[in-house]
């Protein structure tokens, strides 16, 4: 049997997961010399590139010495964090990450949580060590608080610690040695993570955590063989989590070394590898021996706990620039992102109206620009939590939020928050002026807090928060504090009117930009609506005043990216989504029908 250790990089977002990843590749020799490969090379969608964040778990395998490592490497950002507790179920030893300045953020404590409850054993990497900020002594003291929060045993309390910066490839086992290479983390990984249990001589006992499609092999099953032996060509038996039993045949055999996938023959236990064939696969299924299959237990998929309605676009400039638009093929697309997407539900409210449920704003934009970016145009309404009844009580998702923001501006983000029904649970000096305040807060109140946070503390400050726990419903939260500036008629915006629209509010839109009426150019500066007329040109004289056109000073407008938009509108608004442009529109165009509207 081939030696085998099995890891995942578990952190806070931005903490170098991937980096560290790309790193071990490096390091044990895995990237052939001649081989060409990305920074990041792991974050290999064109999202993921962009964005410089991980959206999928990704696994790889390396060769130390006489072992087999295969690692997972699992998304940072809260919005994924359901896909850590799958992956965590296929490993045998976690890294954790912690940035050497950041310390512990809502997502360490998320993914330690998750990772101790599951009995993993945790090696710890101080990561960034070479930033001027860095403080990894109370970073580790940190570290050594929340496992004791959380209960660790004394075994997972007893974690070795790494310090390193990933980018440059540096580690050592104390800060006062001398700069190291990676050995130390290969070593520990091997000497720390317990051996794969089971035995390839039992029945096959194999679990699915991660599903892809492949368009010439159909979906394929990536899983971690827990018991036996795999063959290509090998019929099998799939048990579902339902507890149906479904007949299927491995069509092939997919290995992984570094960033590349290869057929093979035969895979055993202890082993992660992807299986192709079984067209029913889904996310937590067994694949199992025929003659004697038996279940592993089911999976723990996080539910969602946010919804939007993605619905066909009825704007007045619908239909101009994307290809797929009706009813019919936006359904097609949700449908076919639901069969790997396990995270995200789908439910079909009314003619050409769906509801998309996940676990935050971010996820749901990742889908709503892949989709534009596939040629589809749609609107999507305003993101609203999901409320579930708990043994009789109305309950809704709370969230755990940490901000940094300069000293003198923390008596307004703490008011703010106030009315925002948060709950202030500690605060701390962090040094340079700045303090980390934590809260819990219902995910309700942070809808739409970004933006306003940001005016508040002028971009200095910084939030990251990540779901708590389902607590009972609290009543309404305050909302945007500011109105729309909305077009009264359609048209091409004029220099000379958005110069008189500007000392109203801020503006979304710049000059010779396409609007219709009802579609919202702007945040007004007061709480209410406005009516604006954004392509009124100046009246015509006869006498040439020299020069006075190029007077015109626009302030730059806020562009409103998919996220920032997402967040920003109401009840009563939508956003528009097409391959080319992002608007935001009332949902009743006209001034007359939005006054009748509001009567009801
Ligand atoms: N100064 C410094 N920066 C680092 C180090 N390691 C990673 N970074 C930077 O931190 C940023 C985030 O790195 P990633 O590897 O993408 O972090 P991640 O944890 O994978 O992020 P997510 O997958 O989105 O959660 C990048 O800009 C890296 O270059 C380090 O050791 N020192
Ligand atoms: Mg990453």
């Amino acid at each position: 049997m081939q030696k085998i250790r099995n890891i995942a990089v578990i952190a806070h977002v931005d903490h170098g997961k991937t980096t560290l990843v790309d790193g071990l590749l490096e390091q044990s020799g895995t990237f052939a010399s001649h081989e060409q490969h990305d920074e990041r090379a792991m974050d290999s969608n064109d999202l993921e590139k962009e964005r410089g964040i991980t959206i999928l778990s990704k696994n790889t395998a390396i060769r130390y010495k006489d072992h087999k490592i295969n690692i997972i490497d699992t998304p940072g950002h809260a919005d994924f964090g359901g896909e850590v507790e799958r992956v965590l179920k296929m490993v045998d030893g976690v890294l954790v990450l912690v940035d050497a300045y950041e310390g512990v953020m809502p997502q360490t404590k998320f993914v330690v949580k998750k990772m101790l409850a599951l009995g993993k054993k945790p090696i710890v990497v101080i990561n960034k060590i070479d930033k001027p900020s860095a403080e990894p002594d109370r970073v580790v003291d940190e570290m050594f608080d929340l496992f004791a929060d959380m209960d660790a045993t004394d075994d997972q309390q007893d974690f070795p610690i790494i310090y390193a910066a990933a980018r440059d490839g540096i580690a050592k086992m104390d800060m006062s040695d001398p700069d190291g290479d990676f050995e130390c983390i290969f070593e520990a990984i091997i000497n720390d993570v317990p051996e794969p249990e089971g035995d390839a001589a039992n029945s096959l006992q194999a679990q699915v955590f991660t599903l892809d499609y492949d368009n010439y092999v159909g979906k394929i099953g990536i899983s971690r063989i827990f018991n036996g032996t795999v063959n290509k060509g090998d019929n099998i038996m799939l048990a579902k989590s339902n507890g149906e039993m479904v007949k299927g045949k491995i069509s092939k055999l997919i290995g992984f070394h570094g960033l590349n996938r290869m057929e093979i023959d035969q895979a055993e236990a202890g082993d992660i590898v992807a299986f192709a064939g079984m067209e029913t696969v889904d996310v937590g299924d067994t694949v199992a021996d025929p003659l004697n299959p038996v279940a592993l237990d089911p999976m723990h998929i996080e539910e969602p706990t946010l919804t939007v309605v993605f619905a066909v676009n009825d704007s007045p400039l619908a239909g101009q620039e994307g290809k797929h638009v009706t009813s019919n093929k936006l359904r097609e697309r949700l449908e076919s992102e639901m069969v790997t997407n396990v995270a995200m539900k789908l439910d079909v409210v009314g003619e050409g109206k769906f509801k998309v449920s996940g676990r935050g704003e971010l996820q749901i934009t990742i889908l709503a620009e892949n989709m534009r970016r596939e040629d589809y145009e749609f609107s999507i309404s305003r993101p609203e939590v999901i409320v579930k009844e708990i043994e009789g009580v109305k309950c809704e998702p709370f969230e755990h939020l940490v901000i940094d923001v300069p000293e003198e501006l923390s008596g307004t983000v703490i008011e703010r928050l106030g009315k925002r029904k948060a709950e202030m649970k500690s605060m701390l000096p962090m040094g340079s002026g700045f303090q980390r305040i934590e809260f819990e807060i219902p995910a309700r109140a942070l809808i739409g807090f970004r933006g306003q946070f940001l005016t508040d503390t002028k971009g200095e400050g910084i939030m990251n928060h990540s779901f708590l726990e389902f607590r009972p419903f609290t009543g309404s939260v305050e909302s945007r504090s500011y109105g729309a500036l909305i077009s009264m008629t359609p048209g091409s915006t004029l220099a000379f009117s958005l110069f008189n629209i500007q000392d109203r509010g801020t503006l979304f839109i710049g000059v010779q930009t396409e609007v219709y009426e009802g579609m919202i150019v702007g945040e007004h500066s007061r709480s209410n609506d406005l009516v604006v007329n954004p392509i009124k040109g100046k009246a015509q004289s006869n006498v040439r005043s020299s020069g006075a056109d190029e007077a015109i000073k626009l302030v730059p407008f806020r562009n409103m990216s998919l996220e920032r938009a997402l967040e920003w509108i109401e009840d009563d608004e939508l956003l528009e989504v097409t391959p080319k442009s992002i608007r935001i529109r009332k949902k009743f165009l006209t001034e007359n029908e939005r006054k009748r509207n509001s009567r009801k």
